[in-house]
C-alpha cells in the first residue's frame, strides 16, 4: 500500500513540475512577444513620425514661360510694350523643360495678347526651324483693335524647341510690295516712329501641354517614403490609382502617369505612403 501510494505522490509531484514548466515556457513565449510587438510598434510609430513627405505640384500643363528680354510681355495685365513694323523683332523664349519629358509631351502652345490699331497692317510671326535652320512661319496675327487673345498650336514642337528649351520667335509687319520675309533693317538713320505701324504686345508666352499628369513630391522627412496610391477627388470624382515610387529623404521627385487624366476645375490630389501619411494637393 505504501509503495502505490509513494508511486502516486511521484507521479504527482512530476505532473506539478513539468505544468510548471510549461506554465513558464507559456509566459516566457507571450511576454517576449508582447515586447517584441511593442519594440515593433514603438519602431512603425517612430518612423511614421520621422516621415514628412509634400505633394508641391500636380498638373496636366506647365505654367507659362515668358520673353524675360521684353518684361512687360511676361503678364497679361494691360502694361504693354509698342514694337514698329521698320524691323524684325526676334523673341527668344527660355521653357524649362526639364520636368516634361518629351514622350508625355501633347504640345506646345503660344499665346499672345496684342493690338494692332492699324486694320491694314498685316504682321506675321515665325519661329526658328532648328532642323532646317530657317524660320518656319507660324502665324498671320489678325488685327485687333482692342487687346485680345491670339493662341497657337506648335505641333511639332521639337523642330523649334531646342534640348536646353529655348524658342526662338520673329515677329514683323509684312511688307505689302513682299508676300514674303521680314523688311530690310534700316541702317544709318534712326526710323521715324509716327509714320510707323505698331503692334503692342501685352503678353508672349508658350505652355507645354502634356499626355498624362505629373506630380512633384517632396520627401522632408528622415525617412525613405514609399507612395502606395494617388487620389483624385473632386466634388463628383473619388478616384484611387495605385502607386510604387520610393523617395530617399531630402529627394524631390517629378513623375508623369499616363493613366492618370485630372478632371476640369477644382480638384483635390493625395498621396499615401504605406506607412499611412498623406500629403494633400489642391488647384485652388
Ligand atoms: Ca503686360
Amino acid at each position: 500500500m505504501a509503495i502505490i501510494s509513494r508511486l502516486s505522490a511521484d507521479k504527482k509531484g512530476l505532473a506539478n513540475v513539468l505544468i510548471v514548466i510549461l506554465s513558464l515556457v507559456l509566459v516566457t513565449v507571450i511576454v517576449s512577444n508582447v515586447i517584441l510587438w511593442s519594440y515593433q510598434m514603438n519602431q512603425f510609430d517612430w518612423e511614421r513620425m520621422q516621415e514628412k513627405i509634400e505633394l508641391i505640384e500636380v498638373c496636366s500643363e506647365s505654367h507659362w514661360f515668358t520673353c524675360k528680354d521684353h518684361a512687360e510681355t511676361t503678364i497679361a495685365d494691360g502694361v504693354y510694350e509698342r514694337l514698329y513694323s521698320d524691323s524684325p523683332y526676334y523673341l527668344s523664349i527660355q521653357a524649362d523643360l526639364r520636368n516634361y519629358p518629351a514622350d508625355y509631351i501633347a504640345s506646345i502652345i503660344m499665346e499672345v495678347k496684342y493690338r494692332i490699331t492699324d486694320a491694314s497692317a498685316n504682321w506675321a510671326l515665325e519661329a526658328y526651324n532648328i532642323l532646317s535652320n530657317r524660320y518656319d512661319f507660324i502665324a498671320s496675327l489678325p488685327s485687333y483693335s482692342s487687346f485680345n487673345s491670339y493662341v497657337v498650336s506648335l505641333s511639332n514642337w521639337q523642330n523649334y524647341v531646342t534640348e536646353t528649351g529655348i524658342l526662338v520667335l520673329r515677329l514683323y509687319a509684312r511688307d505689302s510690295n513682299k508676300n514674303v520675309g521680314p523688311p530690310e533693317h534700316s541702317q544709318g538713320k534712326p526710323p521715324s516712329k509716327s509714320n510707323e505701324v505698331a503692334i503692342d504686345l501685352d503678353f508672349l508666352g508658350i505652355k507645354v501641354l502634356l499626355n498624362g499628369t505629373l506630380f512633384v513630391i517632396r520627401n522632408s522627412g528622415a525617412v525613405t517614403a514609399h507612395i502606395v496610391s494617388i487620389w483624385i477627388n473632386n466634388v463628383v470624382v473619388h478616384k484611387r490609382y495605385e502607386a510604387d515610387i520610393f523617395i530617399n529623404p531630402g529627394e524631390k521627385i517629378s513623375c508623369i502617369r499616363g493613366d492618370i487624366q485630372l478632371p476640369a476645375g477644382l480638384f483635390t490630389a493625395k498621396v499615401v505612403t504605406d506607412r499611412g501619411n498623406i500629403a494633400v494637393f489642391t488647384n485652388n
